[in-house]
């Protein structure tokens, strides 16, 4: 087909709701009042309250929204059907008490930045969407990406449907819950194939912004991450009666294998974490069962990372031979190394001066994942103090401001250049 020519001329409705009013209007949904944290979990209210948000900002700029076969959401100046679309966006849904910008920030930017083409009338040589991927974060059924990933092919139909939260509920019972038909989840090379690049933007996290003093800067990889299941199972038994030589104690276990990972991870520079930990029968005055923690372990390499992994759970089992535990390790997921297209990212840099930071990042991302599809490039925006995951991660104003003059600069650059 012949270069796309659909204008960007202003919205039918007039001005678009302004970053302000976009991040006010979605700020307190799924916001805990106690911690201010978010817990904007899959297929829950909160999450059905973020995509009508998503859906009021598309139809409020005459877009064509549209959500596939996987339940994410797209938002389309020109043809949705289009070849060689320019594609940017991220996702909604948080982590338990998660801050405002992981995620939202990429989404919000993307609909100021085709607010910003379109006052510059810049005419579009190539379709350009706006995206939301649902269940980046993984918070209620422990996969991470799972929108993005079942889009590219990445997670099996069945595999998803063996997906279940906390509660029991599967994942398909969830998106029916939802109004959403799981029957139609499944791979869509179809429409992949007519995205030319997907761009995404998302708060920094970490500081290696503010320690150059940049406001925006552009990822250079993805580190290798996992999540593994470790299952330490005991003896329940009385807390006040038992003599302290008697017992089979999994927590004691476990604290031992939080100490080996930190160990481990300090030793090859690399990060492991234990966030998440079930107790049964979870009662103060009882000797656990069984406890089950989960890991989180990232290194720059590979081999870095599989070194720190297995020390990990030699110290562990070799700790639950001394204390007559029994040990299961379940590795639950794995996204290996992520480089981002050379091409794609030195164009991003071309666009922006070349002045701008290239920079590593441990943190997943929807970008990751779509990657092995589609050219991919991620633009981060300064966070002070690097925290995230937590309400207090935080961006200035100004530095989101850059962020989405920056990423307008590279959509234009991309889709009308
Ligand atoms: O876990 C991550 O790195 C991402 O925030 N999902
Ligand atoms: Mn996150
Ligand atoms: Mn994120
Ligand atoms: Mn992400």
């Amino acid at each position: 087909a012949g270069a796309q020519r659909a204008g960007t001329s202003p919205p039918p409705g007039g001005q678009p709701p302004s970053f302000h009013t976009m991040w006010a209007d979605l700020a307190p949904i799924g916001r805990d009042a106690a911690t201010r944290g978010y817990r904007r979990y899959a297929w829950t209210g909160a999450d059905a309250d973020c995509r009508t948000w998503f859906q009021e900002q598309a139809e409020a700029r005459g877009l064509t929204y549209e959500t596939d076969r996987n339940g994410n959401q797209w938002a389309w100046l020109g043809d949705p059907l289009g070849e060689d679309a320019v594609v940017t966006g991220s996702h909604l849904d948080s982590v338990p008490d998660g801050g405002a910008f992981d995620g939202p920030l990429g989404v919000v930017s993307a609909f100021a930045a085709l607010d910003e083409l379109r006052r510059r009338g810049v005419e579009l040589r190539r379709p350009l969407a706006v995206t939301n991927f649902g269940d980046e974060e993984g918070a209620r059924f422990g996969l991470a990406c799972v929108g993005s990933r079942l889009t590219a092919g990445q997670l099996t139909k069945e595999a998803a449907y063996g997906l279940r939260d906390g509660d029991g509920i599967t994942l398909p019972q969830a998106m029916e819950d939802a109004g959403y038909d799981p029957e139609a989840i499944g791979p869509d090379p179809e429409r992949l194939a007519r995205v030319g690049a997907f761009v995404e933007l998302h708060v920094e996290q970490g500081r290696a912004l503010d320690l150059t003093g940049d406001a925006v800067g552009i990822a250079s990889a993805i580190w290798p991450h996992g999540r593994w299941r470790y299952d330490f199972h005991g003896e329940a038994n009385h807390a006040g009666t038992t003599r302290l030589a008697d017992r089979r104690d999994p927590m004691l276990t476990y604290a031992e294998t939080v100490l080996a990972a930190r160990r481990e991870a300090e030793l090859a520079g690399a990060v492991a974490t234990f966030g998440k930990i079930t107790v049964e029968p979870n009662g103060v005055n009882a000797i656990p069962s069984l406890v089950r923690g989960w890991l989180d372990s990232r290194a720059a390499d590979q081999a870095t990372l599989d070194a720190v992994v297995a020390g990990i759970e030699t110290a562990a089992r070799e700790a639950a031979g001394r204390q007559g535990i029994d040990l299961a390790v379940v590795r639950e997921s794995f996204t290996p190394v992520v480089e981002f297209q050379h091409a794609l990212r030195d164009e991003l840099a071309k666009i922006l001066g070349g002045q701008v930071p290239v920079l590593g990042t441990g943190a997943g991302h929807d970008a990751g994942i779509l990657s092995a599809s589609v050219p991919t490039a991620m633009l981060f925006v300064r966070n002070p103090t690097g925290v995230s995951h937590s309400p207090a991660e935080f961006a200035a104003e100004d530095d989101c401001v850059a962020g989405v003059l920056a990423l307008a600069d590279v959509l234009e650059g991309l889709a009308c250049g």
